[in-house]
C-alpha cells in the first residue's frame, strides 16, 4: 500500500455509500438537466470510483498537471459524469457547480465526452470506444520509460482506467491488451465495468467472450469482484498495484445501481431517468437533497480527498529540486516541450550535407538519415514501427529497442498493431517527456485513423512516418498502394499531412513535425529514390510554407505546375518540354497543404500565380481542386493501382512529364479562348 492508502471507511461521518452517491447524484441531475447524456455507467461504477480516488488516486486537484500524478483514463467516455462529478467533489478549480449545471451545453466545461486541453483534469480525450484504453497502454508505457531514466523519486506512478464492455469488444483494445502485456506494464490498472450491458441489451447478444481467460492468456493478472463491495474493490486494487504483470479487475456492477425500475437493463445506459424514477433513486438510495444539493460533511470529506496529495505533490517538488538542482536537467528538458538548441545544430547540419551532396535518394531513405542525425540531440525521441522496420526505415543506430526487462531503450517495436501503436503514440505524448514516432506503410494508415483523429482533435504532437506513399512502390500491388489516402488524412482538421520530394524537403518536413507542438503530423515518404532539386542556401524552412516555387521563369507565366512529393520531378521534367516549346513555365513544390491553408493570401497568390495550373500527384484528385481553381487541370489517379514496376505503373496510369505537360497545353488553351 502506499502512502495514500487509507483506510477503509472513508471517516468517522461520512460513509463510502454517502460518498458513492454524491457522485451517483450528480450523474442523475446532470444529466436530468441537460435532458442527455448516460447516467448508467456513472451509477454503476460509483463504488469503483470512490473507492480509487479516495483510497489510492496519487493526485492534487490544485495541481492538474503536476508530472508524477496518477494518471485515470476514463476509457467508457459516455460515463462523462462520473469524471466531472469526481473533478467537482474533489475541488478542480475549473470544474464548479454550475459546470455540472451546464452538462452538454455550449462552451461549458462539461462536453458529452471528456475532452482533453479542454478541461482541466481529463487526460484524453474518450468517447470512441476503446480508444482510453490503448492511450492507457502508452501513458503506462511513457512511465516505465520515464522511470528507467529518472528513478522512483522522479518518476513513480499508476495509470488506472475504466473501461466497459464496449471498449473491451473494439479490435483495438486486443491490439492494446497484448502490447501491454507483452511489455509488462505493471503499473497499469484497467476496472472493468463488468455489467453485461450494452446499447442493444445483454452483451450476450453479441459476445460471450471470457475476458479474464483472454486478459491472462495476454499476460495480465486478472480477478473478478462485486463491483459494489468498497471491501472487495480496495483488496483487488492493493493486489493489482503490487502486481509483475498489468491488471484486470472485472468489477461486476449494476448498470443504473439505485435506480429501482431500470437498473440491471439497458434503458438506464444513454437517457436521463425522468423524474419519477429520480425521484424513486433518492428513496432507494436514501438520499432526501433536491438536484445538485450535496450534505456538507460529504462534500468537505470529498475536498479533504482532493486536497490528500498535495503532501505528495510537495514532497515530489522538493525532491525534483534536490535531484536536478534549480537550473535545468535532463529531467526539465524531457518535460520541456521545446527543442534543445542541440537539435537546431544537428537539423541544419544535416540540411546543409544533404544540399551539398544532393543524393539522390528515396524519402524514407532521407527520413533514416534525419532520424540518424538528430537523434543523440533529441534524447526523449522515442521511435518505432508496426512491425515495418526495415522498410519504414524508422530505426537510427543508436536506437535500442524497449524491452519488458530494459525500459532504457528508445525504439518500440509495436508489432503488427497499427491501430494500438497509433493510440499507444497519443498516450506516450500526452504523459509528456517524449516525442513518439511510428512508421508504417501509407495504405494502412486506415488502420490508425481513429487515433490519427483524437490526436488532431486533442492537438498532440505525434509523428507518424508512413512510407511507400503511392503506386511507386510497384510490385505489391493495389492492397499496398494508397490512392485515396492523402485526400482522406488532409481532411481532418489539423493534421499536418507532409509530402515531401526530395531529401531536404524531407529533413524540413520532419523539422515542421518535431516544431509542432499542437498538431500531430503524417510524413509521406516514398519508397523510390527521387532525384535532389533542392539547394539549401539558406536557412528558410520552405516546407514550413506549405508551398513555394521552384521555378520561376522570366517574364509572366503561361502555366504553373504544382507536384507533391515523388511527382516534382515529374512536373520539372515535363516544365523542361514545355519550356523547349517557349513557354514560360513555374513549378511549385507543395509538400503540405495545409500549411499552405495557412499562409497569408498574398503568399499563396505569390506562388500560385494567375497563369492557369496544372496539378501532379500519384493519387486521387480530392480537394487539389483549391489550389487549382475552375480552369485547372489536375494528372493523378482515378482508381486503385496494380501490381507491376514502378516505372510501368507511372507510364501506364499516365503520370508522366508527357501527360503533365499535355495537361498544361491544353489549361492554357482553354484560359486563353476564355479571355
Ligand atoms: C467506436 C464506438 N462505437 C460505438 C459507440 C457508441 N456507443 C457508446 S456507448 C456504447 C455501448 C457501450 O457499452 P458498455 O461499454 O457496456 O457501456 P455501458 O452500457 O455499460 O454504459 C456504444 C455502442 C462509441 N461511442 N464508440
Amino acid at each position: 500500500m502506499n502512502v495514500l492508502a487509507r483506510p477503509l471507511d472513508c471517516s468517522e461521518v461520512v460513509s463510502h455509500a454517502e460518498m458513492a452517491n454524491a457522485v451517483r447524484f450528480l450523474a442523475i441531475d446532470a444529466v436530468e438537466q441537460a435532458k442527455s447524456g448516460h447516467p448508467g455507467m456513472p451509477m454503476g461504477m460509483a463504488d469503483v470510483a470512490t473507492v480509487l480516488f479516495s483510497r489510492f488516486l496519487k493526485f492534487d486537484s490544485s495541481d492538474p498537471t503536476w508530472p508524477d500524478r496518477d494518471r485515470f483514463v476514463l476509457s467508457a467516455g459516455h460515463g462523462s459524469m462520473l469524471l466531472y462529478a469526481l473533478l467537482y467533489l474533489t475541488g478542480y478549480e475549473s470544474m464548479t457547480l454550475d459546470q455540472l449545471k451546464a452538462f452538454r451545453q455550449w462552451g461549458s466545461k462539461t462536453p458529452g465526452h471528456p475532452e482533453y486541453g479542454h478541461t482541466p483534469g481529463v487526460e484524453t480525450t474518450t468517447g470512441p470506444l476503446g480508444q482510453g484504453i490503448a492511450t492507457a497502454v502508452g501513458m503506462a508505457l511513457a512511465e516505465r520509460l520515464m522511470n528507467a531514466r529518472f528513478g522512483d523519486d522522479l518518476v513513480d506512478h499508476f495509470t488506472y482506467v475504466i473501461a466497459g464492455d464496449g471498449c473491451l469488444m473494439e479490435g483495438i483494445s486486443h491490439e492494446a491488451i497484448s502490447l501491454a502485456g507483452h511489455l509488462g506494464l505493471n503499473r497499469l490498472v484497467v476496472l472493468f465495468d463488468d455489467n453485461q450491458i450494452s446499447i442493444d441489451g445483454p452483451t450476450a447478444l453479441s459476445c460471450s467472450d471470457d475476458q479474464l481467460a483472454r486478459f491472462r492468456a495476454s499476460g495480465w493478472s486478472a480477478c473478478r469482484i462485486d463491483g459494489h463491495d468498497p471491501r472487495a474493490i480496495a483488496t483487488a486494487i492493493a493486489a493489482a498495484r503490487d502486481n509483475d504483470r498489468p491488471s484486470l479487475i472485472a468489477c461486476r456492477t449494476i448498470i443504473g445501481f439505485g435506480a429501482p425500475s431500470r437498473q440491471g437493463s439497458e434503458k438506464v445506459h444513454g437517457a436521463p431517468l425522468g423524474s419519477d424514477e429520480v425521484e424513486k433513486a433518492r428513496k432507494a438510495l436514501d438520499w432526501p437533497y433536491s438536484p445538485f444539493e450535496l450534505p456538507g460533511a460529504v462534500l468537505a470529506e470529498w475536498r479533504h480527498l482532493g486536497a490528500r496529495g498535495r503532501e505528495a505533490r510537495r514532497a515530489w517538488i522538493a525532491r525534483s529540486r534536490l535531484e536536478c538542482g534549480a537550473k535545468r536537467s535532463p529531467f526539465h528538458d524531457a518535460l520541456n516541450r521545446k527543442l534543445p538548441c542541440a537539435y537546431a545544430a544537428a537539423m541544419n547540419g544535416l540540411k546543409v550535407r544533404l544540399a551539398d551532396q544532393r543524393p539522390k535518394l528515396a524519402t524514407r531513405q532521407a527520413s533514416q538519415q534525419v532520424i540518424g542525425a538528430i537523434a543523440e540531440a533529441l534524447p526523449n525521441l522515442l521511435g518505432g514501427s508496426a512491425d515495418l522496420t526495415h522498410s519504414n526505415l524508422t530505426l537510427a543506430k543508436t536506437q535500442s529497442p524497449v524491452q519488458r526487462e530494459s525500459f532504457r531503450g528508445n525504439y518500440i517495436h509495436y508489432g503488427v498493431r497499427e491501430h494500438a501503436m497509433a493510440a499507444a503514440m497519443n498516450g506516450i505524448a500526452l504523459h509528456d517527456g517524449f516525442i513518439p514516432y511510428g512508421g508504417t506503410f501509407l495504405s494502412f494508415a486506415d488502420y490508425s485513423r481513429p487515433a490519427i483523429r483524437l490526436a488532431a482533435l486533442m492537438r498532440i504532437r505525434v509523428i507518424h512516418v508512413m512510407t511507400h506513399d503511392s503506386i511507386g512502390l510497384g510490385e505489391d500491388g493495389p492492397t499496398h498502394q494508397p490512392v485515396e489516402h492523402l485526400a482522406s488524412l488532409r481532411a481532418i482538421p489539423n493534421l499536418l499531412v507532409f509530402r515531401p520530394a526530395d531529401a531536404v524537403e524531407t529533413a524540413e518536413a520532419w523539422d515542421c513535425a518535431l516544431r509542432s507542438q499542437t498538431s500531430p503530423s503524417i510524413l509521406c515518404l516514398s519508397r523510390q529514390a527521387l532525384p535532389a532539386f533542392r539547394d539549401a542556401a539558406d536557412e528558410i524552412n520552405r516546407v514550413a510554407l506549405g508551398a513555394y516555387v521552384v521555378v520561376e521563369p522570366d517574364g509572366p507565366r503561361d502555366v504553373t505546375l504544382i507536384g507533391t512529393g515523388s511527382e516534382v520531378c515529374v512536373a520539372l521534367e515535363a516544365a523542361e518540354l514545355l519550356a523547349d516549346e517557349g513557354l514560360r513555365v513555374a513549378v511549385v513544390s507543395a509538400p503540405c497543404f495545409e500549411l499552405l491553408a495557412r499562409q497569408s493570401p498574398e503568399y499563396r497568390k505569390k506562388v500560385l500565380g494567375k497563369a492557369p495550373r496544372v496539378g501532379v500527384e500519384a493519387a486521387i484528385e480530392g480537394n487539389w481542386s483549391r489550389w487549382l481553381g475552375e480552369d485547372g487541370e489536375f494528372v493523378g489517379m482515378s482508381g486503385f493501382g496494380a501490381s507491376a514496376p514502378a516505372s510501368v505503373l507511372y507510364r501506364e496510369f499516365g503520370i508522366t512529364p508527357i501527360a503533365v505537360a499535355a495537361a498544361a497545353r491544353r489549361a492554357i488553351r482553354r484560359s486563353l479562348e476564355g479571355k
